[in-house]
């Protein structure tokens, strides 16, 4: 026996010290994990995680004096059969039936206060606890001061409850000791089901060969390099592998001296839960991968955005109608005064969508509460065109990210979809088309064009007055001359043809200011159209990256450095 000892302090491991702060902040940092993730991956892959962090919480809260170390095997292996033998008293029934032990039995070495918290947590029921402690062995027994021994009932249970209360207590235990007997230690269950699962927990991992003493001595080590292949290929590689022998004390001795250096170091807690936090760490890896986060989506998917929002916005209905307006408007104030009204009856091109009319319009809708226009509703190819633009942007802000995350930018990019159609309506509504003054040249020309149509009037009058003194035999009037054409006719033609000449070469100038104030509207609207994509579409996308890169972030603040 005292070689098989020798053979496994030489593989002993107990190397890798935890240290409790740097466990703590790895364990914060799946916490900061956890909260940057909220609501954008799906929940069930965040199970592991929440479990880690409201186990890993409890247990550190509950006493760390006291080591948890669970017996764990298929029936039959000994484990009972070890508990009573470690705890030097019949504790827990040992049977030929099988399965024997269907209830988690527990026995503590030291006072049972500081222990019973710790059991409750991992609820064995007080009747099933024992204390290892009698004035008689006290001095023999106090290595193991502080170990809480579980005898577990079988994992390979035909009873369903045995397997769910062993996979249960499994996951809150410092340390498994797991027992195979010389006849089952090669099952496909302990292997695929168990020890493989528990690869990344080797720090807090045990083996142990039970019943021995039914091999012949040769055959011992044998079967235990046998057994130690197969660990490796569990990736237990390293892990303290011993043989015992339950019925015989001299057979328990490597295994008590393993317990009694678990014991000591109280490390068995932490080394656990780091166990955990790598594997909660490795499960998640894939979720978050090591691409770096985009900034924020790429300025050729912004601007289709843009194009896209300014298309649904309706922006060229008000760009075509600024210019109209203009024209309208311009023609209103430098038109010939003769033909100016029928204009003003004519009704403003943007008043008729429900935009600012002209200034001094009493019934300006700028000024109503409701900002709602008639700019005409987006059609379906404009609606289809933003999805798609939409879309692009979030395709484009996740294009580096792993398959997680892509669903979660999209979604937060559709986000406020609902709400973009009045909200583009209140910013054409708002937006400042450039109208609201009249420029003083067409003062300038509308008063010239006063004075000449005056000028017609005075001469057209003159000349009606001369007609009428002639039908009354009165004197006639003396009509000054302008060269040869006589100066009320002067007035009259040179007035008419003045003003038509006026009008004629306004109106170039006319439509050039007028396709000035279309660009220069169609630029204020694109801006605060952008401001409203901004607002809508790629904030909710930046919020996803940034959630992104803090999960990166804590992900690999939560790996072991
Ligand atoms: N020869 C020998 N027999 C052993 C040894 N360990 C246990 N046994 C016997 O193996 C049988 C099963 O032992 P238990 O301790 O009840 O096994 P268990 O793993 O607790 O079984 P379950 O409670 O059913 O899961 C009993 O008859 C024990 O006496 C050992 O080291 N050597
Ligand atoms: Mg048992």
């Amino acid at each position: 026996m005292s070689n098989i000892a020798g053979r496994v302090r030489e593989v002993f491991r107990g190397d890798q010290r935890v240290d409790a702060d740097a466990l703590i902040a790895r364990l914060d940092a799946v916490r900061r994990f956890l909260t940057a993730v909220d609501g954008l991956l799906p929940d069930g892959d965040l199970v592991p995680a929440h479990t880690l962090v409201e186990r890993a919480g409890t247990r550190l809260a509950l006493s760390r004096d006291h080591t948890v170390v669970a017996l764990a095997g298929a029936t039959g292996s000994g484990k009972s059969s070890l508990f009573n033998a470690l705890a030097r008293l019949e504790l827990s029934p040992v049977g030929v039936r099988r399965p024997t032990t269907g209830v988690t039995h527990a026995c503590v070495w030291g006072p049972l206060e500081g222990a019973n918290h710790l059991l409750d947590w991992i609820g064995v029921l007080p009747r099933h606890r024992f204390v290892r402690e009698s004035a008689l062995d006290a001095d023999d027994e106090t290595a193991l001061h502080g170990l809480i021994l579980l005898d577990l009932p079988d994992f390979d249970s035909v009873q369903r409850s045995h397997r769910l209360e062993v996979d249960r207590l499994l996951g809150l235990v410092d340390q498994v000791v797991w027992v195979v007997d010389p006849q089952k230690y090669a099952d496909r269950v302990i292997h695929d089901s168990y020890l493989r699962e528990f690869h990344r927990h080797r720090d807090v991992t045990v083996v142990v060969l039970n019943q021995a003493d039914r091999l012949s001595p040769a055959e011992v080590p044998r079967v235990l390099d046998d057994l130690r292949r197969l660990l490796d290929t569990d990736g237990l590689t390293g892990v303290p592998l011993l043989a015992t022998t339950a019925v015989d004390p001299a057979g328990m001795v490597g295994l008590r001296e393993t317990m009694e250096r678990t014991v000591a170091e109280r490390q068995a807690a932490l080394r656990r839960l780091a166990g955990d936090v790598d594997t909660v760490v490795a499960g998640l890896d894939q979720l978050v991968g090591s691409a770096r986060p985009a900034g924020g989506p790429d300025d050729t998917a912004v601007n289709g955005l843009n194009r896209a929002l300014a298309g649904a916005a309706g922006v060229p209905a008000v760009t075509e109608a600024v210019e109209r307006a203009y024209r309208h408007r311009a023609g209103a104030a430098t038109g010939w005064p003769v033909v100016r009204g029928w204009r003003r009856l004519r009704p403003d091109p943007l008043r008729r969508l429900h935009l600012p009319g002209p200034p001094g319009d009493q019934s300006d809708p700028a000024e109503s509460l409701v900002a709602a226009t008639s700019v005409p509703d987006p059609t379906a190819a404009q609606r289809s065109a933003l999805g798609l633009a939409i879309r692009a942007v979030a395709d484009r802000a996740a294009a580096d990210l792993p398959a997680a995350w892509p669903g979660a930018v999209t979604s937060a990019a559709r986000s406020r979809l609902g709400d973009l159609p009045d909200a583009l309506d209140r910013t054409i509504a708002g937006t400042d088309l450039g109208l609201d003054r009249r420029p003083v040249w067409w003062r300038a020309v509308g008063g010239v064009q006063w004075l000449v149509t005056l000028a017609a009037v005075v001469g057209l009058g003159w000349l009606v007055l001369g007609y009428a003194l002639r039908v009354l035999g009165l004197p006639a009037l003396d009509n000054p001359m302008v060269g040869a054409v006589p100066l009320p006719t002067a007035l009259l033609l040179g007035g008419l043809l003045a003003g038509l000449l006026v009008a004629a070469l306004t109106r170039p100038v006319v439509r050039w200011a007028a396709r000035r104030a279309r660009a220069r509207a169609e630029q204020r609207l694109t801006a605060r159209v952008a401001q409203v994509g901004d607002e809508y579409v790629l904030t909710p996308v930046r919020i996803v990256l940034g959630s992104y890169a803090q999960a990166r972030d804590a992900l690999r603040d939560a790996a072991r450095g």
